[in-house]
C-alpha cells in the first residue's frame, strides 16, 4: 500500500505464492462504502482456488480500481482507501513508514503493514516487482502474457499444450490462434477423441441446467487431464485398524483439551508419507518426456477437501517430520480456510501424493483419480467392524478399505501391490510408525 494523499491508502493484491494472473471473481465492495479491517474487498480466482483480498484497515472505500473479470497479479492496486487514522496498523506500521525504502526497496510505494494475515504479506511485494503486463511471464510450464492467457481463456485453448513460438518459447497470439484452427478443422492433437451425443433430454421429460461453480469446471478439467494422460491403475485391499481405532479413542480427552479432533486421518496420512520414505517412487513425478521419473526427496501430502463449490487439494509441508497431533491441527486449519475461501495459493501447491477419504460419507471403495504430476493417490473408504478369522474364530475387527490409484507408466503392479501390503501392515501396527 503507497499513501497517496494523507490518509488515501493504495490497497495492492498481496503475495499470492505462485499464482499469476489471477481473475477477479467478485466485488464485495463499492465506492463510498465503509470498511472494516479484514473486510473483503474482492474475490480472486487462480486455477487451483479462490481467495477474499482483506481490507488491510479500515475507513471508506474511495476508488475500485478493478471490475469483474480483470487479471490481476501481486502488487496491483485495486483500490484507494481513505483510511481512519486509528484503521491504519498503528504502531506496527510505524517503522515501515519511516524507512520505506528499506521496507519496499528503491523506487517502492510506501508501505503500511496492516494486520491482517493476507495483508501482512503486501510489505514484501517491492511495486518494482510487478511486472508490466507484456513482460509477465507464465508459470514454470507456461510462458505468456496476460492478454494471450485471456485470448486463450476466451477461446477455450489450453496454454499447456500450445507450443510457443516466440523467443524463448513464449506463446504468442498467433500460437493460439493455429492451435484453435488446427482444432477446429480436425488436425489437432484431441480431435481425435470421440465425442459425447449432443441430446436434447427435454424430448424425454423436464429438465433443469444448473451451471457448475468455476472450481467444479477447473476441477474437471484437471481430472479430465489426468484421465486423459495417466495410466491408472488402481489397487485395492484392507486395513485392521482394530487397535489404531481403540488408541485413537483413548485420546479423545486429549484432544478435546487441545482443542484438536483426532480422525482417522492424520495416521492415515502419516502412515502414507512413512510409506513413501521406503517407496521412493510413489513419492515422484514423471518428467515432461516421460521417460524419467523426478524422486523428490521431500515429503508433502495433498488431502482432498469438499468444500461445496467444488473440490480443492491443500497440501501438508514435510509430513514426514510432524506428529499425529500436529497433522491434525494443520488438516483441520487447511480444510477451514479450504471452505472459507481463505486458503493460500502456497497451501495447494508442491504435493507429492494425494490422500482422498470419503470415510464419513461411506462406501467400501471407488477409484481415485490421480492428481497428476504426482503418481499416486489413496482413497479410504469408511471403517465397518466385520468378522475376521484368526486362525481358530471369526473376531469382530475393524476394517479400514483402501483404495490406491497410481500412474503405470511410472509405478508397475509389484511396486503398488507391495505399498499397499506395507501401508496395510502399518495401519494395522501403528507402533511401526515411530521404528
Ligand atoms: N471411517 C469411518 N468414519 C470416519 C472415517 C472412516 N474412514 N473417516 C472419518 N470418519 C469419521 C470421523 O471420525 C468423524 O467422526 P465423528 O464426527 O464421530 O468424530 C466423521 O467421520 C467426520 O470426519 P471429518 O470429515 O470431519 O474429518 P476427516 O478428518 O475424516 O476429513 C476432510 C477431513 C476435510 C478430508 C473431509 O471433511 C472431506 O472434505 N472429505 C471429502 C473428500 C472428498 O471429497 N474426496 C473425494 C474426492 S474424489 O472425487
Amino acid at each position: 500500500m503507497s499513501a497517496t494523499r494523507e490518509h488515501e491508502t493504495d490497497v495492492v493484491i498481496p503475495d499470492i505464492g505462485e499464482a499469476e494472473d489471477v481473475e477477479v471473481i467478485e466485488l464485495c465492495v463499492a465506492p463510498g462504502d465503509t470498511v472494516a479491517v479484514d473486510d473483503p474487498l474482492i474475490v480472486i480466482e487462480s486455477d487451483k482456488a479462490s481467495m477474499e483480498v482483506p481490507s488491510p484497515f479500515a475507513g471508506t472505500l474511495h476508488d475500485l480500481k478493478v471490475v469483474l473479470g480483470d487479471v490481476v497479479n501481486a502488487g496491483d492496486v485495486i483500490a484507494t482507501i481513505a483510511a481512519k487514522a486509528d484503521g491504519l496498523a498503528g504502531e506496527a506500521a510505524e517503522p515501515v513508514r519511516d524507512r520505506p525504502e528499506e521496507a519496499a526497496g528503491a523506487g517502492a510505494a510506501v508501505v503500511v503493514t496492516p494486520a491482517p494475515d493476507a495483508a501482512r504479506r503486501v510489505a514484501s511485494v517491492p511495486a518494482t516487482s510487478v511486472p508490466a503486463p507484456d513482460d509477465a511471464a507464465g508459470t514454470d510450464r507456461v510462458y505468456a502474457g496476460p492478454a494471450v492467457r485471456r485470448l486463450a481463456r476466451e477461446l477455450g485453448a489450453d496454454l499447456e499444450a500450445i507450443r510457443g513460438s516466440g523467443s524463448g518459447g513464449r506463446i504468442v497470439k498467433d500460437d493460439v490462434k493455429e492451435f484453435v484452427k488446427a482444432r477446429m478443422t480436425g488436425n489437432g492433437p484431441a480431435a481425435s477423441l470421440p465425442g459425447v451425443p449432443d441430446i436434447d433430454f427435454a424430448r424425454f421429460g423436464p429438465v433443469e441446467e444448473v451451471p457448475l461453480t468455476r472450481l467444479q469446471a477447473r476441477g474437471g478439467r484437471n481430472l479430465h487431464g489426468s484421465w486423459l494422460n495417466v495410466v491408472h491403475v488402481t489397487q485395492h485391499d484392507e486395513a485392521d485398524v482394530t487397535e489404531l481405532e481403540a488408541f485413537r479413542k483413548s485420546l479423545a480427552a486429549e484432544g478435546e483439551a487441545r482443542g484438536v479432533k483426532l480422525t482417522p486421518l492424520p495416521f492415515i496420512v502419516k502412515a502414507c508419507a512413512e510409506n513413501l520414505r521406503k517407496f521412493p517412487r510413489l513419492n515422484a513425478s514423471l518428467n515432461a518426456g516421460a521417460d524419467g521419473l523426478i524422486l523428490k526427496r521431500y515429503c508433502h501430502v495433498g488431502f482432498a477437501v469438499d468444500t461445496g463449490d467444488g473440490l480443492i487439494v491443500p497440501v501438508i509441508r514435510d509430513v514426514d517430520q510432524k506428529g499425529v497431533w500436529q497433522l491434525a491441527a494443520e488438516i483441520a486449519g487447511l480444510s477451514t480456510a479450504a471452505r472459507e475461501r481463505k486458503i493460500r495459493p502456497d497451501d495447494l501447491q508442491g504435493g507429492c501424493f494425494t490422500v482422498s477419504s470419503l470415510g464419513r460419507v461411506g462406501g467400501t471403495g471407488f477409484t481415485p483419480i490421480v492428481n497428476a504430476p504426482e503418481v499416486g493417490i489413496l482413497g479410504v473408504g469408511r471403517l465397518a467392524m466385520k468378522p475376521l478369522w484368526d486362525g481358530i474364530e471369526f473376531q469382530p475387527r475393524a476394517v479400514l478399505p483402501l483404495a490406491l490409484s497410481y500412474d503405470h507408466r511410472a509405478i508397475n503392479g509389484v511396486e503398488g501391490g507391495s505399498f499397499m501390503v506395507e501401508l496395510t501392515r502399518l495401519l494395522g501396527d501403528i507402533r511401526r510408525l515411530v521404528l
